[in-house]
């Protein structure tokens, strides 16, 4: 199979824990039961007694994205979102962290070391089943980031006994810090081995992967009877069976979770059918790693960031039951993530109950120190464009458009110009205002922009006044185009039909 690079396609139970929990109650009152002060249980059956019948039984967060990996605080911070939010897992694999991948081999300096140490005590105390990932492979080239010869170099020589040592060393090292679950991820690295394991292999490198697989699962239990290994395959997403997924499915070891994203690899619809289908083809229900609210492909390859607000939509109502759980990969941002995984862990706890629409509404208001909740909204009103809705208007922006209320247009256009600094005043939350801050200047320089095109449309049609600002209108329309942060797109269409009326 030919992939091009990036997050391949773009371009181009358990019951996990110990099983699912069937309580007596009707579904209805079936509510995931909400965490307790961590006590001397052991973690598993902590989280057992979170599971309902009607939960996904691996609720969890992935920190999976390119870019700058979040810092420990913002770690614990979203370890503290997630138990609110009666998440079970947190899966660490920033791809830009070097000791998770390029420099796979190395172990933790001391000081680094105790910070994970601290990361996963904090996240059980919390409920939260950590998984490290470690990613060994040859990294694919990204389009602003090429695999250079030192990364190829490092990468593992599957046939090399000295390399399968450094590697056990490592996650030797990771069992003492505390880690009971490792995530041998080879998404993202090239379809192809090093030439001296092309003698071993031949060009069959998912038999490599599958065989390190097992062993470090055989090798791992031997020091800890309880340890789990999961799976990111090469193939990680589609529907149809191939080679990798053959070898796959006859040669790894039954109980390893393997993680997929959907039928695409960032999924806009992903059902029930197609997970049992792949079930099939992976020899056991897969682990849905979903590319939502991730946006790190806003930057690489659209060169348009973007912040994704809205809530997660199309998703069964019955996939807990054909998966063994999802994994949600949020975005470069954290804080700006949890209104998105605010929704998602709605969704997780009860897919059939979930209504999107009010787990925006809820995710946006449970935004600490966010002082005039009417405020944020707006600005994320106008963020709600995704893979779920690529064209979709802000419906409260469209109502006034369609209705062609002028007075009401002009005052929204004003609270978009004065936005930025409204918001800088009343909310105490600096992080979230440094993530939207560049998105936060583009809406207040649209809003200026709509006070114009009204303006225009205002002044006598062939008039010198009316030429004269159809020219600005016009000139300052480009430059909000020409600049890569995207959001309220709705405004500048808007703006373009404007200018169309002449
Ligand atoms: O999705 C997977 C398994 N791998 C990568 C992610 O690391 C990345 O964040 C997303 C979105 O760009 N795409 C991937 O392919």
């Amino acid at each position: 199979m030919k992939r091009t690079v990036i997050w391949a396609g773009v371009f181009a139970a358990v019951l996990g824990a110990g099983g699912v929990l069937y309580f007596s109650q009707p579904p209805e009152q079936q509510a995931v039961q909400h965490p307790k002060q961590a006590t001397a249980e052991p973690l598993q059956q902590q989280q057992k007694e979170q599971q309902t019948a009607e939960s996904f039984a691996i609720r969890g967060v992935i920190e999976g994205f390119y870019g700058a990996p979040w810092t420990h605080e913002q770690r614990l911070a979203m370890f503290e979102f997630m138990s609110r939010n009666l998440y079970n897992t947190y899966v660490y694999a920033p791809k830009d962290d070097p000791y998770q991948r390029v420099d796979w081999a190395l172990p933790y300096p001391e000081q680094q070391a105790g910070k994970m140490r601290e990361l996963i005590q904090k996240a059980e105390a919390g409920r939260l089943r950590f998984v490290y990932s470690i990613s060994p492979g040859i990294p694919l080239a990204l389009p602003n980031k090429p695999t250079t010869t030192e990364m190829y170099e490092k990468a593992i020589l599957f046939s090399s006994e000295e390399d399968r040592k450094r590697l056990s060393a490592k996650i030797a090292q990771l069992q003492e810090m505390g880690v009971k679950t490792l995530m041998l991820s080879f998404d993202d690295v090239q379809e192809e081995l090093k030439d001296k394991d092309k003698g071993i292999y031949g060009t069959n490198y998912a038999e490599a992967h599958m065989q390190l697989a097992n062993n470090l699962l055989a090798e791992g239990k031997k020091k800890d009877p309880g340890f789990e290994l999961w799976f990111a395959p090469t193939r990680y997403w589609g529907v149809k069976d191939d080679p990798y997924w053959q070898t796959l499915r006859e040669q790894l070891d039954p109980s390893i979770q393997v993680i997929w994203t959907g039928p695409e690899i960032l999924s806009k619809k992903i059902d029930s059918a197609d997970a049992d289908k792949v079930a099939q083809l992976l020899g056991r229900k897969p682990l849905i790693w979903d590319n939502y609210p991730v946006n790190d492909f806003t930057y690489a390859i659209a060169n348009e960031p973007q912040l994704f607000f809205g809530p997660l939509e199309a998703r069964s109502e019955d996939l807990h039951k054909h998966v063994s759980g999802l994994l949600a990969n949020p975005m470069v941002q954290p804080e700006s993530s949890k209104p998105a995984l605010y929704s998602i862990s709605k969704y997780l706890q009860s897919p059939a109950a979930y209504d999107p629409e009010k787990a925006y509404v809820e995710g946006l208001s449970q935004l600490q120190g966010v002082a005039d909740g009417g405020l944020f909204n707006k600005f994320a009103d106008y963020s709600r464009r995704s893979m779920f809705e690529e064209d979709v208007w802000n419906p409260k922006f469209k109502a006034l458009v369609d209705i062609e209320d002028e007075a009401r247009l002009k005052k929204e256009f004003e609270e978009l110009k004065g936005l930025r600094g409204a918001l800088m005043q009343s909310t105490t939350n600096k992080q979230l205002l440094k993530e939207i801050d560049p998105w936060l200047m583009k809406l207040s320089r649209e809003g200026e922009l709509g006070l114009l095109t009204l303006q225009m449309l205002a002044a006598a049609p062939g008039s010198a006044e009316r030429a004269k600002l159809t020219k600005q209108t016009q000139a300052e329309l480009n430059k909000l185009k020409g600049e890569p942060y995207k959001i309220g797109e709705e405004i500048l269409t808007f703006v373009d039909l404007s200018l169309q009326k002449q």
